[in-house]
């Protein structure tokens, strides 16, 4: 007897052990040394969600994030007391850097904005920030921004030890249990992956809320909408939203995931090199690491490895097949008129050079862009502004499907019809 229960014991311990893809560590090594080296762009700006992925990695180059983490201390907390100065909502982005200062360990006190007033606190501005949004909600049934920004926020709050009020959470609880979170036509899969990281932050520190029932069916709606997103390729919603459900089902218990089909897919991606954008890789490495948002609350920063080094970029000879591809560019404006423009571009060229060379053309075709931490995201066509204040964007599609990618990241390859449609969200 004794014998068959050891042989059990070493069997399940070996199976344990087993990796579920034997080249895990490597791709995980290969996509943090990635992230490391975009933060190294002179011309990219410091990006607080990549500081916030490489702080929660197993291993550092502590050098370079302490750099990185000067650079947000400047840039991008200038760039925000601009925007606070002009009244701008900045709930998101502030959260974010909220996080990325927890991930460093960085006294959350010892650094302060003003929107006009006398300087106060990053949390100070947050919690008035939530409020905005709060009342916002109230007026108009919607946030100021997003339901994603509303989400990061009380979860920024929330990993800062700061509680939420009661008042702020039940708007999140009320939005979840009445199907309320939406976005134009997409599913909003990455918002409620947000939702859920934080409403499990709040339970999980006690903090009080207007109703504990309520809140439990609203972790249990999301794990059900996010369950329920899996597709047969194994993502969650689509690959770039796949990382955050990932964090979002490991925080709210989504059962096994190391070796699950979203695991895998997560996996398959990165070995096809899928993950180039900083954010996308951003919002994948914690996933492979089964590290979430949520482990920032303890973290105390001592101990940490520091073997990470990067090593020369192996220069890899390209053969571009520059041969030309007959492309259509469709814009549909707000008032539904229509302009179609027919020319080539060199195969593999990006929806930006696209558009840039359409704009070169002289055919009457002009655009602009505003900058975000996804890359350049398209404003302005043909003299229109669709204004995210209005709850307008310029939805990208080919042959009748959106795009899951942006301008810069998204090639042509082939004869396709792009659609550039002014659209309410
Ligand atoms: C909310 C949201 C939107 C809203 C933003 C409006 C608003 N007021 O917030 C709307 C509906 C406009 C939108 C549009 C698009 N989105 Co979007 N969006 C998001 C979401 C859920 C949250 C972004 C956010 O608030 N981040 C937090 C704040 C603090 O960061 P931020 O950088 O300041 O946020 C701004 C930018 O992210 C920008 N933005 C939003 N989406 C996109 C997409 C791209 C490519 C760029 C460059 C910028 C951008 O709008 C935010 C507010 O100003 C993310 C989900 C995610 N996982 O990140 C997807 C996400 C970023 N979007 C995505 C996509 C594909 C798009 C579209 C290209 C869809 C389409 N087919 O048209 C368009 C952009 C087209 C364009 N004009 O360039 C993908 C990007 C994937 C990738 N590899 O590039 C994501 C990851 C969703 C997904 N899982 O597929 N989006």
């Amino acid at each position: 007897m004794k014998a068959v229960l050891l042989a059990v014991a070493v069997l399940s311990a070996l199976t344990a052990a087993k990796p579920c893809a034997p080249d895990h560590d490597e791709l995980i090594l290969r996509l943090n040394k990635d992230l490391l080296r975009s933060v190294e762009e002179p011309e990219a700006p410091p990006n607080p969600s990549v500081h916030l992925a490489l702080r929660l990695s197993a291993h550092h180059n502590l050098a370079m994030e302490n750099q990185h983490l000067t650079r947000l201390k400047t840039q991008l907390h200038q760039n925000l007391q601009s925007s606070l100065a002009a009244g701008q909502a900045v709930t998101g982005q502030l959260a974010l850097y909220v996080l990325a200062l927890r991930s460093s360990c960085h006294d959350l006190t010892s650094l302060t904005l003003s929107d006009g007033d006398a300087p106060e606190h990053l949390l100070s501005h947050l919690k008035r920030q939530l409020e905005r949004e709060k009342e916002h909600i109230a007026l108009s049934r919607r946030p100021l921004t997003t339901y994603y920004q509303y989400s990061l926020g009380m979860l920024a709050l929330c990993v800062g030890g700061v509680r939420v009020s009661a008042h702020v959470s039940h708007k999140l609880i009320h939005a979840v249990n009445h199907g309320l979170i939406k976005h134009g036509d997409s599913a909003p899969i990455d918002s409620y992956a947000m939702a859920a990281l934080a409403l499990q932050c709040l339970k999980e520190a006690g903090t009080s809320v207007r109703n504990e029932e309520d809140l439990e069916k609203s972790l249990t709606n999301i794990k059900q909408k996010l369950l329920d997103s899996q597709r047969a390729d194994g993502h969650l919603g689509n690959q770039f939203s796949t990382g955050l459900v990932l964090q979002a089902l490991q925080v709210i218990g989504g059962g096994e995931l190391r070796c699950s089909a979203p695991m895998e897919a997560l996996r398959s991606d990165a070995r096809r090199g899928r993950y180039h954008s900083p954010m996308a890789l951003s919002q994948t490495l914690p996933a492979l690491q089964q590290r979430t948002y949520l482990h920032l609350r303890g973290g105390d920063c001592r101990n940490e490895d520091d073997s990470l080094v990067l090593d020369d970029e192996p220069v890899v000879e390209v053969l571009a097949d520059l041969s030309p591809v007959p492309v259509q560019v469709e814009v549909l404006k707000a008032d539904g008129s229509a302009v179609e423009y027919r020319f080539e571009v060199p195969s593999g060229s990006t929806l930006l050079e696209v558009l840039k060379l359409l704009q070169d053309h002289q055919m009457g075709f002009t655009f602009e862009t505003e900058n975000s931490l996804w890359g350049k995201f398209l404003s302005r066509v043909n003299g229109e502004q669709a204004r995210q204040t209005d709850r307008r964007y310029w939805n990208l599609s080919t042959d009748g499907t959106n795009l899951t990618q942006g301008m810069e990241d998204f090639n042509i390859t082939a004869n396709q019809k792009i659609t550039i449609k002014n659209t309410g969200y």
